[in-house]
């Protein structure tokens, strides 16, 4: 018998978890505020509960994956009782205080408690490159590590509650940037007899994996400080970076989505930077604003 399962919240993404879990066999009981969301879940064997506090009844670890944090702290308030005793894994983005400070309500109510950090669009759940950051009761996550597992890959990140909306954010933090960059480079061909599908397929995803491949160096340059000069010094691209505002601006493309970048390359120059690699650039973005 598989450990049944709950999960609340039935949009796009607490749809997909629970469609894993029917599909790796769990009995799993499913809620949605407005109701009759998802039918097909019906077909694949789910138990619609009528209310949150039937559905919590119903599993021994609850997933609660809904909009955001306000809306999970409404939800959960009131089902205290219900939810003493079960395992609750929080799969809704929110701030590592947020996270913290629900981990330390379910404490006092002495519920077991995950806080997840997903990361996965709703297609990939269930496949092998979905991953979900876990983080708070060892005890939980040893004991329902395997069950989770049916949704993605369970990477535990730490003790804290607050750790795996931190690892979460961050990697975020790395994404949107890179595609705001790629949803740039389309404007600036967009106005040429280039097809988007070629040049992403051809040159996009190639260029940008290949210079994915250089964080770990990146990284490595920051932990353990540069072995060598260079290869890119920071002077030289902040040099030639206008050029690229320039081209924005000849092809008719808003060229905000580089000030950021620009601006940050010539603060690490003018702070004496120069002549090192991108990783000087950390220190300067953590002294702040
Ligand atoms: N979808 C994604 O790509 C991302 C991937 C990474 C993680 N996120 C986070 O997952 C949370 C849920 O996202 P979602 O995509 O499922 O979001 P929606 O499809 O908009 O569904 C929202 C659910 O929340 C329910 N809800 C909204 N307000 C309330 C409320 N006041 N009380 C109770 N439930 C509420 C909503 O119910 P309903 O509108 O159908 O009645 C949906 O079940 C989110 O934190 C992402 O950041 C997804």
């Amino acid at each position: 018998m598989r450990t049944p399962v709950t999960v609340l919240g039935l949009g796009a993404m607490g749809t997909a978890l629970a469609r894993a879990f029917l599909a790796a066999g769990h009995p799993t009981t499913v809620w949605n505020r407005t109701p009759g969301r998802s039918p097909e879940l019906d077909a694949l064997g789910a138990t619609r509960a009528a209310t949150a506090a039937e559905a919590v009844a119903a599993g021994r670890l609850v997933v609660v994956c809904l909009l955001d944090d306000t809306t999970v702290r409404a939800t959960l308030e009131p089902l205290a009782a219900e939810l003493t005793g079960r395992t609750l894994a929080n799969l809704t983005s929110s701030l590592p205080s947020r996270a913290r400070a629900l981990a330390d309500w379910a404490a006092g109510h002495g519920i077991e408690f995950l806080d997840g950090g997903i990361m996965a669009v709703p297609v990939m759940i269930g496949g092998p490159e979905a991953f979900i950051l876990y983080s708070g009761s060892t005890v939980a996550f040893e004991q329902y590590e395997h069950d989770l597992a049916a949704a993605a890959r369970p990477a535990y990140v730490g003790k804290d509650p607050g750790l795996a909306s931190l690892h979460d954010f961050t990697l975020l933090s790395a994404m949107y940037p890179m595609l705001g960059g790629a949803a740039h480079a389309l404007a600036l061909i967009s106005r040429e007899d280039i097809s988007p599908t070629t040049f992403t397929d051809s040159y996009l995803v190639p260029w940008l994996s290949a210079m994915l491949g250089q964080l770990p160096a990146m990284a490595k340059d920051l932990e353990h400080g540069p072995d060598g000069p260079a290869g890119s010094n920071l002077a030289m691209q902040a040099n030639g970076f206008h050029e690229l505002v320039d081209l924005a601006v000849e092809q008719g493309v808003d060229p905000r989505m580089l000030a950021p970048m620009e601006q940050l390359l010539r603060r690490a120059v003018d702070a004496g930077h120069g002549d090192e690699d991108l990783a000087a650039l950390v220190p300067l973005l953590r002294a702040g604003a």
